[in-house]
């Protein structure tokens, strides 16, 4: 991987750096990080994404390696050597006018850790056995010989953190903790960290997720639980729907339980999050027999019909998907 890495690099002289829409911590983190360790090689590296970076997520890039594709045409590169996507393989999902971008690159790389076909693997840094891109970020700047940063280390880390949902995925290894060892050697403090990026909760907040958890139901097996919201509960206690993400998560908790679930409303189509709870249940191939994909730890796909429709069905689906894995 990295010796693939570095033959991307070694002639590029321009490289500009994108995640997906709707980033992450870990796509943003992911960019910030290998921005920064190529700027150090000299490169004339930045990071241009769709849109402005979200105001809760700007302490991660003090020195603001990134800018939105508007600011971007005010001064672009006369010429893009290098066109780096970080966390996701498929370009639709960097957004319209940044997949522009790709057109005037001489070279694409993918760095990521999501599925994809295997002669896209072949010939990009894809690593589905990585925790997060941050993981592997992290082991191409080590392989290029360059020292984390302070700031670099705590982009890394959040990636990691936030992708693990705190370190609790089986995709977690010893590497993983190898590496966020170098990462705290440089200056993370893991309770800092922790709160810059989840200690931002307002009141609401607390209220939404009482609300969504006092409604959350199991089958009969108990092996499936789930929750459901809306956007009408998201606006009545004025919360951010990028704060409902991690409400699935308390679900993995319960006895017995196999597989997660949140369907969240989104006008007049239903997304359904999955969560495994054990290694012998891979949500991604559910995720893909109901026309979704992911991780097998975690997936999603988007259904429409009513609600209380959708749950029954999908929920019978996952639970004959459950029981035939037990063969
Ligand atoms: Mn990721």
């Amino acid at each position: 991987m990295n010796k693939l890495f570095q033959e991307h690099i070694k002639n590029a002289e321009t490289i500009v750096i994108t995640t997906h829409v709707f980033p992450d911590a870990d796509g943003i983190g992911s960019q910030i990080a290998l921005c920064m360790a190529l700027q150090q090689l000299g490169k004339k590296a930045i990071c241009v994404n769709e849109k402005k970076l979200f105001e809760r997520y700007k302490y991660l890039d003090p020195q603001n390696v990134i800018i939105s594709y508007e600011e971007y045409m005010e001064k672009p590169f006369e010429e893009i050597d290098l066109f780096i996507v970080t966390d996701t393989n498929s370009l639709p999902r960097i957004g319209k006018n940044t997949q522009e971008l790709v057109l005037n690159s001489k070279d694409l790389l993918f760095i990521d850790h999501h599925p994809c076909p295997r002669e896209l693997a072949a010939i990009h840094c894809i690593d589905t056995t990585m925790a997060a891109t941050g993981e592997l970020v992290g082991n191409l700047i080590t392989g290029l010989g360059v020292e984390f940063t302070k700031d670099m280390s705590l982009a890394l880390y959040t990636a990691i953190l936030i992708d693990t949902s705190s370190f609790r995925y089986p995709t977690v290894s010893g590497d993983t903790h190898r590496l966020i060892a170098k990462l705290m050697d440089a200056g993370v403090k893991p309770p800092e960290a922790f709160n810059q990026i989840n200690g931002t909760k307002k009141i609401g907040y607390m209220r939404l997720i009482g609300e969504v958890l006092s409604s959350a139901q199991t089958n009969e097996s108990e092996e499936v639980a789930w929750i459901c919201l809306n956007e009408e509960m998201i606006e009545k206690h004025q919360s951010d729907p990028e704060d409902t993400h991690g409400f699935i998560n308390h679900l993995l908790i319960l006895d017995n339980i196999k597989v997660a679930c949140m369907f969240r409303q989104n006008g007049t189509s239903i997304k359904l999050s999955m969560r495994s709870a054990c290694t012998s249940v891979d949500v991604g191939i559910m995720a893909q027999a109901l026309g979704g994909g992911g991780h097998n730890h975690s997936a999603a796909t988007v259904l429409e019909g009513k609600m209380d429709e959708v749950v029954k069905s999908s929920i019978a689906k996952i639970q004959r998907m459950i029981d035939k894995s037990k063969d």
